[in-house]
């Protein structure tokens, strides 16, 4: 086929190819195949070498003219695509795209509910530091170096620069029962209060489904006069019942040893609708409590003759466990949020 009527079937069917794209990737697609630099008329113009000095200068005109004719149907095509993308109307009707939302891990939000409940019964909530002098996490609690009851709360111990004795990351909230007593000592502070904190705590200690290494206490005191276990027993079923709400826990107290109570005991508890030989059809022990020592009292400037108290120290993950059914304490720290958003939820 003569060189000419090539050029004029390829304008043909590159205008045509132009008309029909309907979109900017299938005017870009013709725009390669066409005018590319190895498209067809890239293609047609290097059998122009072969032509004969004559031809060369008839269709040198024509290809000029089918040149410009492509160009301005590629702009036509762009501008065409382009108006009609930008004139696709909006549906009104189609669903939102679901956005994440975060939500409340399971500890904080019984956290919340601890404090609130402490609140109504008229106790401040404070909080204490995480380093502590091992004077207020053990010395003061009446339990001295060398005292037995340091070997269940090992602990991991810091060698602070400038620091004249080492520190040590708090074993039990217990520690801010200490330093309330010795704003007594110090003049800042008189009886009766009541008090809660809620905070972190660390131990060296192997991790199973019930223990972690680093968990939350809640400690509870009080400080007044004709205080009795009455008191204590009825405090601790109050915040059970109302933080628990549920109608199948069994509450068990039984006798027990802390250096900084006397008396002292330990509450466990269950479910009686636990199927039998799951965690929590056994006992699960939740609390230390007790009235509060004499000689801690001392220790903080108080007189034990006019003032008496009672104190607990709870687990909050397992509190956060019996509420929710939660076998496996490393959920709470495990980062997994299939597991975690389950239980997050206000309600
Ligand atoms: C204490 O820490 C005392 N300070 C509690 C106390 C306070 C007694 C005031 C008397 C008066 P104990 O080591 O038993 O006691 O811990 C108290 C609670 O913390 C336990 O009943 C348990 O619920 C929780 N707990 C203890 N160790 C762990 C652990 N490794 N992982 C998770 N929870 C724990």
């Amino acid at each position: 086929m003569a060189l000419q009527d090539e050029l004029e079937q390829a304008q043909t069917a590159a205008l045509a190819a132009f008309a029909a794209a309907t979109d900017a990737a299938a005017v870009e697609a013709v725009r390669v195949a066409w005018l590319g630099r190895s498209g067809r008329i890239k293609a047609l113009q290097q059998g122009f070498g072969a032509a004969s000095p004559e031809e060369k200068r008839q269709l040198g005109p024509l290809f000029n003219t089918v040149m410009e004719a492509l160009k301005a149907a590629l702009v036509d095509a762009q501008a065409r695509v382009s108006s009609a993308e930008t004139d696709v109307p909006i549906d009104l009707t189609l669903p939102e795209r679901p956005r994440p939302v975060g939500s409340v891990h399971p500890l904080s939000q019984v956290a919340e509910e601890v404090e609130r409940i402490f609140s109504s019964m008229g106790y401040a909530v404070v909080d204490g530091p995480h380093i502590e002098a091992d004077e207020f996490n053990f010395g003061r609690l009446n339990i001295p170096p060398d005292h037995p009851a340091r070997d269940s709360q090992d602990t991991f111990w810091l060698d602070l620069p400038g620091a004249a004795e080492k520190r040590l990351l708090r074993t039990h909230t217990s520690s801010v029962q200490s330093r309330t007593y010795q704003q007594v000592g110090l003049g800042k502070l008189t009886p009766p209060f009541r008090r809660v904190v809620v905070g972190k705590v660390f131990r060296y200690e192997a991790v199973d489904a019930t223990h972690d290494n680093t968990f939350t206490q809640v400690e509870g005191f009080v400080v007044d006069r004709d205080i009795t276990v009455a008191h204590l027993i009825g405090t601790i079923r109050t915040m059970l019942t109302a933080v628990l709400r549920r109608d199948d826990v069994e509450v068990r107290l039984r006798p027990s040893f802390f250096p900084f109570v006397e008396p002292g005991f330990e509450v466990d508890v269950r479910l009686t609708s636990a199927e039998p030989g799951s965690r929590f059809a056994r006992w699960v022990e939740l609390l230390g409590c007790g009235m509060i020592h004499p000689r801690v009292l001392e220790a903080g400037g108080i007189d034990p003759a006019e003032w008496q108290g009672f104190a607990f120290g709870l687990g909050l993950e397992r509190l956060a466990m019996i509420r929710h059914g939660i076998a496996d304490i490393r959920v709470f720290n495990g980062a997994d949020l299939r597991s975690l958003e389950q239980f997050g939820a206000y309600g």
